[in-house]
């Protein structure tokens, strides 16, 4: 159990025991190996194998009884004659249907019922062998996954080993492991992968690399797994042109010639993700072109092919200057944006971080979401653990991209749900989804801590059918990845659902964003840097207060972006939400909160209260010992103790950083005093270990 299977491991269930109430044959209307049917032919063999101890045999012959036939709903009804199940089918979705000894699964496409087929075995692999018989369609067409792999093998925020895709610059030999990605991204219904870092190189588009990209295209296809690259903006002048202007012919039709290229080889490509005009990459802007313009050129090039362009929203300067203080970083989205809504091609999709400005614990929606009626929208999750913890921590995030989902932006007045947005239904608009930044890597168990596999899990769920209920998404995934055992299944489920709020607990809370080190590692704490950095990702604090106004009254104004409203209850100190009050406003510390705790005795308590809850995980996880193997048992303790260590030196760090600006005692007396805690110079250093600086001191040992 070296996790590597993650929730796909078909174990022998309890109720399986007796295979009387099993079909006896498997058809799959498909025999070409590239073809999703097939591959969901051996995939039901194998599951039921593993959960039944059965081989069934696998056919494309004609019905018997008692079989499960898995095909597409054109390739049934040629076989079998006209059904009137499949009238309701939507692209990429799927009618399963389990009796007794016959059971149906039909895609409306190859890539649905694959689906179909993962789903009939999450019901048998948690023994639910009952009847049943539904429809499943998406939510959305784009269900994406976004890798920040670089050409060299490393990965962008990525905390699981170097990258499954490349190496030394070019595309590995071997990808095995890429054919297993596919097959857990199909599993959870994902459809497409953009496979390097946003942050792209040019190199990707030479012969050698178009060549790999096949390749990789030639695994992911019998998962109904479409790939797409990200490209650097500045290609052409790379390979040799004087300019990129995307309105230069020239350009044009050098953009041309590589997507006709990459097209004769990847025929199914899904398209090109653009980072453009942002933390130093180039863009339109350089050539005082418009984002649509640039979005739009790759639009043309890709259409013919069927290609999407996913254009972030992600544009801004990160040389921001506090001194100028209208500067906010949470405008920047909506400021370089509106005014292109309706100008953007009918293949461009806006892809949106779910934040105003970049994943952190907590954070309003970003107000973009309600200016593009007429554009394409998707939302960005990240299911790297970036700013929450790097999968060092447990932060189950499905809670916290639900409350994003449903949040309603009432965009004139009416409701506007960011799900109903991104799925295209609020403003009847053709395209749109999701895409999560996962970064899986070489690591066995794909993300370094088993635990953060329900984040993955619970992305594709989402993306497929946001009104999926967070707990009920966890349940199923502790119960496929672990044990169907009731107390396993409860305290997996406690932690995680403690996690989010304990994270934001210790690392900071009422809307003051994760307090990272922000111009470094974005892991532990660094309150020092939160202000006078370029990245705009400020708390102003000062000895006495603390909060960036983004009021308009008063502040940036990025109240105002939103939706009357709502930008009437951000605006007004009363109405916001108290989880992001220092988001909005600029208050004293000893402003006083609903529950009468003035805001720094709330920061102090809630940084014990958080870490109290990290160290909580250590026994609740040791009360599963003997009922987990021990493999997955022991690694995950590990990473437990580690978090409520270091959910320690947050709680410290913070406080005391705190403690020493606003010189205001803690009520309880706790802060700046640590009877409990082993400070650095009171160890021994042996096998190597050497004193560093520590930065901000209130990080290191000591204070
Ligand atoms: C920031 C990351 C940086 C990414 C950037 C992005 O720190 O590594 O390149 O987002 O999303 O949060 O483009």
């Amino acid at each position: 159990e070296d996790g590597s299977k993650a929730w796909l491991r078909y174990a022998r269930v309890a109720q399986a025991n007796s295979t009387s109430s099993l079909p006896a044959s498997i058809i799959a209307l498909n025999t070409t190996k590239s073809s999703p049917v097939y591959t969901a032919g051996q995939e039901l063999a194998k599951g039921i194998q593993g959960i039944f101890g059965k081989r069934l045999p696998i056919s494309n012959g004609t019905a018997k009884t008692s079989s499960i036939i898995v095909g597409t709903a054109a390739a049934y009804e040629r076989e079998f004659g006209n059904s009137s199940h499949f009238s309701d089918l939507k692209e990429d979705g799927f009618w399963l249907s389990i009796d007794v000894e016959s059971v149906r699964i039909i895609g409306q496409n190859e890539r649905g019922a694959l689906y179909g087929a993962f789903e009939y075995l999450s019901h048998i692999a948690q023994g639910r062998l009952g009847g049943t018989s539904f429809i499943s369609n998406p939510n959305s067409p784009i269900r994406w996954v976004n890798e920040w792999d670089n050409l060299d093998g490393t990965i962008e925020r990525g905390y699981a080993g170097p990258s499954i895709f490349f190496k030394n610059g070019v595309v590995v030999d071997d990808l095995t492991r890429v054919a297993e990605y596919a097959r857990l991204l199909a599993s959870i219904k994902i459809n497409g992968i953009i496979i390097n870092n946003v942050n792209a190189k040019a190199e990707l588009l030479n012969s050698t690399n178009i060549e790999g990209l096949a390749r990789i295209a030639d695994v992911m296809r019998p998962f109904g797994v479409q790939v797409g690259i990200s490209l650097n903006f500045a290609s052409p002048q790379s390979f040799g042109l004087k300019t990129f202007d995307p309105l230069d012919t020239s350009v044009i039709s050098w953009w041309n010639n590589v997507t006709n290229q990459i097209y004769s080889r990847v025929p199914d490509m899904a398209g090109y993700l653009v980072k453009a005009n942002s933390e130093g990459q180039p863009g339109p802007l350089t050539y005082n072109r418009t984002l649509a313009d640039g979005a739009n050129m790759f639009a043309k090039v890709a259409k013919p092919h069927g290609g999407i362009v996913m254009f972030r929203a992600f544009v801004y300067d990160n040389h921001l200057n506090e001194s100028h203080w209208k500067d906010d970083r949470a405008n920047a989205a909506v400021e370089f944006f509106k005014d292109l809504d309706g100008k953007f091609d009918d293949n461009v999709v806006v892809q949106i971080k779910y934040g105003a400005i970049d994943f952190q614990v907590r954070e309003p929606v970003s107000p973009l979401f309600a200016h593009l009626p007429n554009s394409n929208t998707a939302i960005e999750l990240q299911v790297t653990q970036e700013y929450l913890g790097q999968q060092a921590h447990l932060v189950y995030l499905a809670p916290m991209w639900k409350e994003t989902l449903e949040f309603d932006m009432r965009v004139d007045s009416k409701p506007s749900k960011v799900q109903d947005i991104i799925s295209g239904q609020r403003f009847k608009r053709p395209l749109g989804g999701s895409a999560a930044v996962v970064n899986v890597g070489t690591d066995t168990n794909w993300l370094g801590h088993h635990l953060a596999l329900s984040n993955l899990y619970a992305y594709g769920r989402l993306a497929w059918n946001p009104s999926e209920d967070a707990k009920e998404i966890l349940q199923d995934w502790i119960s496929l990845t672990f044990s169907q055992d009731q107390k396993v299944i409860d305290t997996i489920t406690k932690m995680s659902l403690l996690s989010w709020p304990a994270y934001e607990n210790y690392t900071g809370n009422l809307g003051i964003q994760t307090l990272t080190d922000i111009t470094g590692n974005h892991f532990g704490p660094n309150p020092r840097a939160m202000d006078n950095n370029g990245w705009g990702q400020w708390t102003r604090a000062d000895s006495l207060s603390i909060g960036m106004d983004r009021t308009v009254s008063n502040g940036t104004g990025n109240a105002g972006q939103y939706p009357k409203e709502i930008a009437e209850m951000y605006e007004n100190i009363e109405t916001t939400p108290e989880d992001l009050l220092l988001w909005f406003h600029h208050v004293p510390y000893t402003q006083k909160l609903k529950s009468g705790k003035t805001v720094i005795q709330h920061f102090y308590d809630s940084h014990y209260a958080g870490a109290e809850t990290a160290a909580s995980f250590v026994p609740m996880w040791e009360s599963l010992k003997g009922k987990l193997d021990e493999q997955r048992y022991n690694d995950v303790l590990f990473r437990q103790i580690y978090q409520a260590g270091h959910a320690v030196v947050w709680r410290d760090a913070i406080n005391n950083f705190y403690h020493n600006l606003s010189s205001i005692e803690d009520e309880q007396k706790r802060v700046g005093r640590h009877p409990w805690r082993i400070e650095a110079e009171g160890m021994q250093l042996s096998g190597g270990y050497v004193p560093v600086h520590i930065e901000p001191p209130e990080a290191g040992s000591n204070s």
